[in-house]
């Protein structure tokens, strides 16, 4: 058996020496030290040897690998180190040629103007709250409000799962969640995906919102305004003109519509606002008693107020898209522009 080792390291070392590329050596390194290899046969036959030889027998198979390896990661270094001097010498590798830059992806519009809605309102002290999209009836609907006959609720605006089960269509239902479990001073935004069955110019079966809502004792309409036009102005320009107008909301009463100076034409009146000199860009009001009893909050001791706004909308006006669709197509040609 020792005669054989030592055989088979002569063998090998003689035909790696004369070995005239990579690919030789490699074929070699599979031949003699590969899990089918002559020296791995070798280490298997030993344990049938008796103790005291298989022990010194199986030192000398262990240095003889290991010489192997060795030879064979020189050979193999030596290789390609050559391979590169005759690249350099044949002009096939230049050196001096500038590197490939990868194409470097980049942040989605959306993605990038909801992170900064974020910011703004952890700026004004706001946490940042999540739930899931696929939601009960009762958080979606009945507990904001919206009773078993509203509209809001018919199959053409909603996607069903089952009767109980639904896609959110706002995030409002983070906010039930959240107060049923924490007790006022609450401020809390929430951001996220939600679903509605629209599909045209202005409109996706998915889009993004961010909500909001404040409670404690004594909020009122004034500081909803307050925050409103630091956000707003936060968001777009110092001196941005902004204006509230009476509307209706399930969820909130009084409720209130709210548009800024539009960004085109600054109140001169153009196609995008309608001629209007108007845009309106989110809604809002004071939360409804009726939310308050939802989640077992005194509705004499505490208000709160509430907001919401479409990401894709704001992000349509910041950057001048008038196409919703473009969002969700990923043509880089539109992506790479932000
Ligand atoms: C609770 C109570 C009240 C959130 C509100 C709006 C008005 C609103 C729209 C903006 C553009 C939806 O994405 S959009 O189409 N939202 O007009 N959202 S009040 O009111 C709430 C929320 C949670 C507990």
């Amino acid at each position: 058996m020792r005669e054989r080792l030592e055989q088979l390291e002569e063998d090998a070392l003689r035909k790696l020496s004369a070995a005239a590329d990579k690919d030789i050596v490699t074929e070699l390194k599979v031949r003699y030290l590969g899990r089918k290899g002559e020296l791995t046969s070798i280490t298997r036959e030993l344990s049938k040897l008796p103790e005291d030889e298989r022990r010194s027998l199986g030192k000398l198979t262990n240095d003889i690998k290991k010489r192997l390896e060795e030879k064979i990661t020189t050979l193999l270094n030596d290789f390609s180190v050559k391979e590169q001097e005759d690249s350099l010498k044949s002009g096939i590798l230049d050196i001096t040629l500038p590197g490939r830059r990868p194409p470097l992806g980049r942040i989605h519009p959306v993605t990038r103007v909801m992170g900064e809605v974020e910011e703004i309102f952890l700026g004004l002290g706001f946490e940042v709250a999540e739930g899931p999209e696929v939601e009960l009836d009762y958080y979606n609907f009945e507990a904001l409000n919206i009773p078993k006959d509203h509209p809001a609720r018919d199959m053409q605006d909603t996607f069903y799962i089952d009767n109980e089960i639904l896609l959110r269509t706002h995030t409002s239902p983070v906010q039930i969640r959240y107060m049923k479990t924490c007790r006022p001073p609450l401020r809390v935004i929430a951001p996220g995906k939600v679903y509605r069955r629209d599909s045209d110019l202005s409109h996706t079966p998915m889009f993004h919102q961010v909500e909001g809502f404040m409670v404690d004792e004594g909020i009122t309409f004034g500081d909803l305004k307050g925050l409103l036009i630091v956000f707003l102005q936060s968001l777009f320009y110092k001196d941005i003109g902004i204006r509230f107008r009476p509307s209706f909301f399930p969820l909130t009463e009084p409720s209130a519509e709210v548009d800024i100076r539009c960004l085109i034409c600054e109140g001169k009146g153009c196609r995008v606002c309608k001629d209007s000199g108007w845009l309106e860009i989110l809604g809002a009001g004071m939360i409804h008693p009726e939310v308050f009893n939802s989640v077992d909050y005194d509705s004499t001791k505490y208000s709160g107020f509430a907001f919401g706004v479409g990401i894709e909308r704001i992000t349509m006006l910041k950057f001048g898209i008038d196409d919703i669709r473009l969002f969700f197509e990923n043509d880089l040609r539109f992506l790479e522009q932000f």
